[in-house]
């Protein structure tokens, strides 16, 4: 695959392509990062932009994990103690799902974004930001809950990481993209360069279709679930026999395996019993999508190969939180 395309594959977004063209061309040695706030248990939505992380390593880029424990502690996820601890765990998981450790920087946030030199920086956006600015870049990260003075800061600072971390690249997923764009104003407020993004998408809640996957009160797929979770999540999901289901909803069992699946297995099998036809392979997502349309691929069939892969992906995580909860 052309480097362009390994960059870039999946994203729903590029700002701008002309600039990501541009860092395609000479990866090598060339700094990305996604920021997370530390959370217990790794779920699907972490992965995504995890495998991302995967292409641009295969890309020949340097990837750097932010584990961003003050942003977490200035959006109310509790003490300083508390996110640290959990973000040693996060640390772990992404590990055990396939991020090359001696490839990987892991930072914490306040290693650095307590120093004197990023706090002036700060104090200079919070003098040249407004507050409506900020507060719309963040809409939405911030819980449900009133405006803090924190979540005015929170986006100033995601600003400065980019500076701070000396990347090239800035990835996140499309909740992202207002604190990108925010960036790509304000780092030259400061005489700093403005740097491209990657947003990877959103995956559909798995039973209706609709909204967002790890929204609060949907089906999330994480790395606590056992097998016969996965299984039976999977099962339940929403899988009419298209790719464009109408209005606003989306096919959650194909975006699973576009997004999750076939950047990380170079084929799938479906197994059937012969009287079914036999076992099915694919080693594109077009072609699985496209058997599932014309009936080829019964939904049941396809979930089933889904949670199978989605297992394989999830396992090493999960024995690794059973590991340090022992
Ligand atoms: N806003 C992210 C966390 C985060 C991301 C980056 I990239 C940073 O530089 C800092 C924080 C979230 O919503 O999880």
């Amino acid at each position: 695959m052309e480097t362009y395309d390994l960059i870039t594959r999946n994203a729903e977004e590029v700002v701008t392509d002309e600039e990501v063209r541009e860092l395609a061309a000479d990866p090598d040695g060339k700094r990305a990062y996604v920021g997370y706030e530390p959370s217990g248990v790794l779920h699907l939505g972490h992965l995504l932009t995890a495998n991302k992380l995967i292409d641009l390593q295969e890309a020949g880029m340097e990837v750097v994990i932010l584990l961003a424990d003050v942003h977490a502690y200035l959006n109310g996820k509790g003490t300083f103690e508390e996110i640290r601890e959990t973000a040693e765990q996060m640390k772990a998981q992404f590990v055990a799902y396939g991020l090359d450790e001696d490839n990987t920087e892991f930072i914490y946030g306040s290693a650095f974004q307590l120093d004197e030199e990023y706090t002036l920086d700060l104090h200079e956006l919070e003098l040249s930001t407004t507050l409506n600015r900020s507060q719309r870049a963040m809409a939405e990260i911030q819980g449900g809950e009133t405006a803090k003075v924190s979540h005015v800061v929170y986006p100033l600072m995601q600003t400065l990481d980019i500076e701070y971390l000396d990347l090239d690249l800035a990835v996140g997923g499309l909740d992202q993209r207002k604190v990108h764009m925010l960036a790509r104003e304000e780092l030259p407020e400061l005489g700093y360069d403005v740097r491209p993004a990657l947003h990877t998408p959103i995956v559909a809640d798995l039973t209706s279709g609709e909204g967002k996957m790890s929204s609060s009160d949907g089906v999330t797929i994480s790395m606590e679930d056992s097998t016969d979770d996965l299984e039976e999540k999977v099962n339940s999901a929403f899988c009419p026999p298209t790719r464009d289901p109408e209005g606003d909803l989306e096919n959650p069992v194909l975006e699973l395996f576009e997004f999750h699946v076939f950047p990380r297995f170079d084929e799938i099998v479906v197994e059937r019993p012969d009287e079914y036809g036999g076992d099915l392979t694919y080693d594109d997502y077009e072609s699985l999508a496209a058997d599932l349309e014309s009936g080829e691929l019964h939904p049941a069939d396809a979930k089933g190969t889904l949670a199978t892969y989605l297992d394989e992906l999830i396992a090493p995580g999960r024995e690794k939180l059973r590991d340090i909860r022992n």
